[in-house]
């Protein structure tokens, strides 16, 4: 049993040390605990302190790509070393690696695919009103979305099992915490939820510098990450919106009519006509996109096939 713990790092030169010292070596169930520092073009020290401290292994990407991809950089990196689970944790020591065993004990016990550490924000003194406020209102709509009963949606201490980790695609650029549960609840993977610590604020987050772009951009990829595996569902509810729409000037057209008085109400009739134009388009994109929705489940099924052979479905460094 091997795992690995990813992680992210973007200028983390101060914190990446503490970070580290933190994760444990021994852990009861696991063989082999190997530590991934994806460095995503930092500009400071950042790579350098990873070699100096005796990080297993570094991917590194040459120039900055953002978040989402350095996570998916390290998810496939994590399988390629042979990762039967992959943890991630952020490289501003915001987390506790002490924390790592509870995170992972459903994975090893066989009862999740996926397990995120709640940090339970209510309580983060160094959290501002409105940024709790926010990550709640965020995971009270991705639980909506998910239909599942994740407490921490933007937490981004979490567990994969390895066939969770060789499931999951990234393809949104700003959030891969809300992508991954929107998706995994529609793979139907279990995803469990675990109490977990944090330390005091390090460094300011850099991700949530501006609410509302924070808001802005969550929100972009919650209808995104939704549509792509729901859009059948949204296209019909806007459609039918339209439709519902055009139908109450039309029957005040009607209304008029048969009471012999159409003359002056043919405004209604135009309203109702390009109401219902609008909601049959909205209706037909729909079904277009539910085809094309057809085709990403296979596209997703031959991706996983093909990381099958390239990373073997079980672990090839296997050892009981
Ligand atoms: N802000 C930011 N963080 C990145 C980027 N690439 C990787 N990261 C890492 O993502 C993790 C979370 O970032 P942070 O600013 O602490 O956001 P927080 O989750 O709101 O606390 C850290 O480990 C960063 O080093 C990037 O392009 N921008
Ligand atoms: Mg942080």
């Amino acid at each position: 049993m091997k795992l690995i713990v990813q992680i992210p790092c973007y200028n983390e030169e101060e914190t990446l040390p503490l970070t580290v010292k933190d994760i444990p070596r021994q852990i009861d169930g696991v063989d082999q605990v190997e530590i991934l520092v994806i460095d995503d073009g930092s500009s400071d020290r950042t790579i350098s302190v990873a070699e100096e401290i005796g990080v297993d292994h570094i991917v590194r990407n040459i120039q900055n790509k953002g978040l989402a991809s350095t996570f998916f950089a390290g998810l496939d990196a994590g399988l390629r070393l042979g990762a039967d689970i992959i943890v991630n944790t952020d490289g501003d020591n915001q987390y506790k690696g002490q924390d790592i065993p509870k995170l992972i004990a459903p994975i090893l016990k066989g009862e999740a695919d996926m397990v995120i550490g709640d940090r339970n924000t209510d309580k983060i003194q160094h959290f501002s009103g409105s940024k709790r406020m926010f990550e709640k209102l965020g995971s009270f709509m991705v639980r909506l979305l998910s239909d599942t009963d994740v407490v921490d949606a933007v937490s981004g201490f979490r567990a994969f099992s390895r066939d969770a980790a060789m499931q999951t695609n990234i393809v949104t650029d700003f959030s891969y915490t809300i992508e991954t549960i929107i998706q995994g609840s529609h793979k139907r993977m279990v995803i469990a939820n675990v109490p977990i610590g944090t330390n005091p604020e390090s460094r300011e987050s850099r991700l949530f510098n501006s609410i509302p772009r924070f808001i802005a951009r969550s929100g972009a990829t919650m209808i995104r990450t939704y549509t792509m595996y729901r859009p059948l569902r949204v296209f019909l509810y806007i459609g039918f919106l339209f439709i519902v729409g055009g139908l109450i000037p039309s029957v005040r057209f009607l209304i008029y009519f048969f009471a012999g008085e159409s003359a002056g109400h043919i405004q209604s009739l135009i309203l109702a006509a390009i109401l219902f134009i609008i909601g049959f388009n909205v209706l037909m994109i729909g079904v277009v996109a539910d085809i094309i929705s057809l085709n990403r489940r296979l596209i997703e099924e031959t991706l996983l096939r093909v990381k099958r052979i390239e990373f073997g479905h079980l672990n090839p460094h296997h050892k009981k």
